[in-house]
């Protein structure tokens, strides 16, 4: 399946996200605001991002998309059965498309897509207000609606989720903070959500890393320079003031030309190519994730927070003690699809307990092919059970 779209595009992120949850395999095709590439312009009759070509349909519009998929892949189930939590997810869905993003839209458009992409002034009056009026009433009414199960409907991801808290990507990227103060809720359900693996890996440097292949301890910035190439018809990526050495350059461009080279071959009304800004790309060396002790072997994939996996409150609460040995078979979207015990604890009670909880809970960046896209790998591990 070809996405077209901008990574950029909270409606784009909604599906990129959509599809990495659903772990589905698919090609990203960058194309810009008014891009005349035929492939986009077929299957999207507005010219709005994202479109699909999956296997010849052609369909435009996320929540369309989004709902062809989950008919078509209901594993996992993403927009749940249950009337009122569909109805719920439905209006998330909608709060974040057409009230959220529309209000981000207009800090985010005029403030950046604007000036950078489009080389003309945004309505920056319209970005203000928007920023006063507008954002602190929607920041209000979602603060208060965050159920405790920090999930927008239900106890578990669904499309509600990622749907709302796309287009607070745009509004960060204006360089607005949410207060965590103010707005506690809003903080801790948006960082749950937006380090998981589906969205975190269109987001985050440390996904980013992974992408270029720049080891941990590696740091600087370099200024990169990105055009596109008439000759081979290819962007190509300069980079200057580099502080950290060739490493540093290389996966500077690389990053560059991988997230952002197809906006090279974006054209102005007049034919023209269009400048692109340069760009400074900053490696900080990463804070070391809390890595499971216990782990033998990782096939190249990342823990997310194992410490965060297991809690108290999922002790049995029986007497029984020993560790569980377990492979857990991973999706590219970074979840857990299957947990098989390997060497029991001694007890079926821990043992399946064990993969609940890591079938619920276990999350992981994603294990990278030679191509730099995520594939699916194995994890193993083993949990200890131990009352104190
Ligand atoms: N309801 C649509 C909205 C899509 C949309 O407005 N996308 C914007 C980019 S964020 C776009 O392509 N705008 C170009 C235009 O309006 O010409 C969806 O959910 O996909």
């Amino acid at each position: 399946m070809i996405v077209y779209g901008s990574i950029v595009s909270p409606f784009v992120r909604k599906l990129l996200a959509f599809l990495g949850e659903k772990g589905l395999d698919f090609e990203l095709k960058g194309v810009g605001i008014g891009d005349p590439d035929p492939g986009f312009r077929a299957a999207s009759p507005l010219g709005k991002m994202p479109a699909i070509d999956d296997d010849g349909f052609l369909l435009a519009d996320s929540s369309a998309i989004i709902h062809y998929l989950e008919a078509k892949y209901p594993e996992p189930a993403l927009i749940p059965a249950d009337p009122e939590a569909r109805g719920r997810t439905v209006w998330w869905d909608e709060f974040g498309d057409t009230v959220f993003a529309a209000c981000g839209g207009k800090m985010f458009f005029n403030r950046i897509v604007a000036p950078k992409f489009l080389g003309r002034e945004g309505d920056l009056a319209a970005a203000a207000e928007a920023e006063a009026e507008e954002l602190p009433k929607l920041l209000a009414y979602l603060e208060g609606a965050i159920p405790a199960s920090g999930y927008l409907v239900g106890d578990r991801l669904t499309l509600a989720d990622l749907a709302a808290v796309s287009p607070l990507v745009n509004v960060r990227h204006c360089g607005i903070t949410i207060d965590a103060a103010t707005y506690p809720k809003i903080a801790a359900w948006s960082e749950a959500i937006l380090s998981r693996p589906s969205m975190a890996s269109w987001i985050a440097t440390d996904a980013d890393r992974l992408l270029v292949g720049l080891a941990d301890e590696a740091a600087g910035e370099a200024i990169v320079t990105l055009r596109h190439d008439e000759a081979s018809n290819a962007p190509t990526c300069k980079a200057g003031s580099v502080r950290g050495g060739q490493a540093i350059a290389d996966a500077s461009c690389t990053l560059a030309l991988k997230k952002l080279g197809w906006a090279t071959a974006g054209v102005d009304r007049n034919g023209k190519r269009q400048a692109l800004p340069r760009l400074r790309i900053a490696w900080t060396k990463p804070d070391k994730a809390g890595a499971d002790s216990d782990a033998t072997d990782e096939d190249g994939l990342t823990p997310i927070s194992p410490e965060r996996w297991i809690l108290p409150a999922d002790y049995p609460g029986t007497r029984a003690q020993g560790a569980s040995e377990f492979i857990l078979d991973v999706a590219p979207s970074g979840r857990p699809t299957a947990c098989h015990i390997t060497k029991s604890a001694g007890s079926d009670i821990l043992d399946r307990k064990t993969c609940e909880v890591l079938m619920r809970s276990g999350l992981f960046l994603p294990a990278l092919d030679a191509q730099g896209k995520p594939r699916p790998a194995q994890f193993r591990s083993r949990l200890s059970w131990a009352i104190e």
